[in-house]
């Protein structure tokens, strides 16, 4: 019988500092505090290949809240639509300043090993789009921006990729969301993320599971 090919991933996202107390814009909960098991996992020779993922704004980046008259970061939503296609638009939350490229609050982590790293790939650098996923933007007719990130993948061979990172319930869900779309077996790793809403994480890890995507941890072996 054939055996099952099995050749991992780590894909690190946007474990930056604006992301993470003290001093992050968008400071995740806890945020900084999954370094250390993610060293530990980048440190692992299981892995075939490890990504890193950067959320790159240009400072006029539609998703700022300081880009759009009288709307209040975390609260109001705004409508992002295709450029190319206007009929094809969405709502999505507006956000305070954070990961402006060339800025330090755009840095990976001083923690972080990144002498481990393979690639480090840029997401978000469209200001016309907001872009959770490392892959793509969710407006797909046309697609609007696309990191080639599926094609570094498949071109190692990748079979399984495995994602952890900040924040859980927005760039590592979607990420994990278009990995499995692309057909890679795709796990996120419980106590390698942290979420903006804590509160809603339980919630969030079963719709997660819905796309197909497996959560496992200590407790969800
Ligand atoms: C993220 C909000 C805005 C993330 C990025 O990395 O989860 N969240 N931009
Ligand atoms: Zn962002």
């Amino acid at each position: 019988m054939a055996e099952s090919a099995f050749k991992p991933a780590l894909l690190v996202v946007d474990l930056q500092e604006d992301f993470c107390p003290p001093n992050g814009s968008l400071a995740v909960n806890d945020g900084r505090s999954i370094v250390p098991l993610i060293n530990s996992l980048l440190a692992l020779p299981s892995f075939a290949l490890r990504v890193a993922t950067k959320d790159w704004h240009p400072a006029s980046h539609t998703s700022f809240a300081a880009n759009h008259t009288g709307k209040q970061p975390f609260v109001d939503t705004y409508t992002v639509v295709n450029p190319f296609n206007p009929s094809e638009q969405y709502e999505t939350r507006l956000w305070p300043v954070h990961c402006v490229q060339d800025t330090p609050g755009a840095e990976l982590v001083p923690e972080l090993d990144t002498s481990r790293l393979d690639h480090v790939v840029t997401k978000g650098t469209d200001e016309r789009v907001e872009m959770y996923s490392a892959f793509y933007d969710p407006l797909r007719e046309p697609r609007v921006s696309d990191t080639k990130l599926a094609e570094l993948l498949r071109d190692a061979g990748i079979t399984h990729v495995y994602v952890v990172g900040l924040a859980g319930d927005y760039c590592v869900r979607s990420t994990a969301a278009d990995a499995h779309a692309e057909g890679f077996v795709t796990v996120v790793i419980n106590e390698g993320t942290r979420a903006v809403d804590p509160a809603g994480w339980e919630t969030c890890k079963t719709e997660i599971e819905g796309t197909g995507v497996r959560v496992v941890g200590k407790d969800s072996p």
